[in-house]
């Protein structure tokens, strides 16, 4: 079994606008920068055929390259932050492809899960740290809630393997579709 996902590509300038973020922000610890991405469907753990089915499907689609903007910082976890990250304006476009990832995995027989996308790319995901530095952290998150970024282009999607180490995740890119 593999445990998978599909993003969308950031390109370099988008990446080193983001580790500036990371950097401003006191995170107990920072995603690396060369993996960042925006999340489209995660697919969960898959057989290995059934993985090349969804790889067949993604790779019939034809997508038109697009443009994102970024919005904004927030967490997931409330007053225990688990997780901080760059909003992505659910636009159009965005909305078309996410849509039509998900579409091509169902049709690979993954069942993608109920989850409602909300579009975000995350800057660090870590245990909660305690109530004074969970306060120093939404104190920066809303400080630098002024950050935007775009046009954001997208030219490519990537089919992700996430494993789980002991106590970090890594993703490593299965394939690249190009969006043309
Ligand atoms: O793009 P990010 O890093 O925010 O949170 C997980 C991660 O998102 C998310 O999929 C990405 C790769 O692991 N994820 C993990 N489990 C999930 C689930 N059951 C999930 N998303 C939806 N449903």
């Amino acid at each position: 079994m593999i445990r998978a996902f599909v993003a969308a590509d950031l390109d370099d300038a988008t990446r080193s606008a983001l580790a500036v973020q990371q950097f401003l922000l006191p995170l107990p610890r920072r995603e690396p920068v060369e993996t960042l991405h925006l999340t489209l469907t995660f697919l969960g753990e898959v057989p290995e055929r059934q993985l090349e089915q969804v790889h067949e499907a993604l790779s019939d689609l034809r997508l038109p390259a697009f443009s994102l903007s970024l919005s904004g910082l927030d967490m997931f976890g409330g007053d225990r932050p688990r997780l901080v990250f760059a909003r992505v304006v659910p636009d159009a476009p965005l909305l078309r492809l996410q849509r039509k990832v998900e579409g091509a995995a169902r049709r690979a027989g993954v069942q993608t899960g109920a989850r409602r996308f909300v579009p975000h790319i995350t800057l660090g995901r870590f245990r909660p740290p305690g109530p004074e530095a969970a306060m120093r952290l939404e104190r920066a998150v809303v400080d630098q809630g002024g950050f935007r970024a775009g046009p954001v282009p997208v030219r490519e999607i990537i089919l992700f393997e996430s494993t789980r180490l002991r106590d970090a995740v890594r993703y490593s890119a299965l394939a690249r579709y190009p969006l043309v």
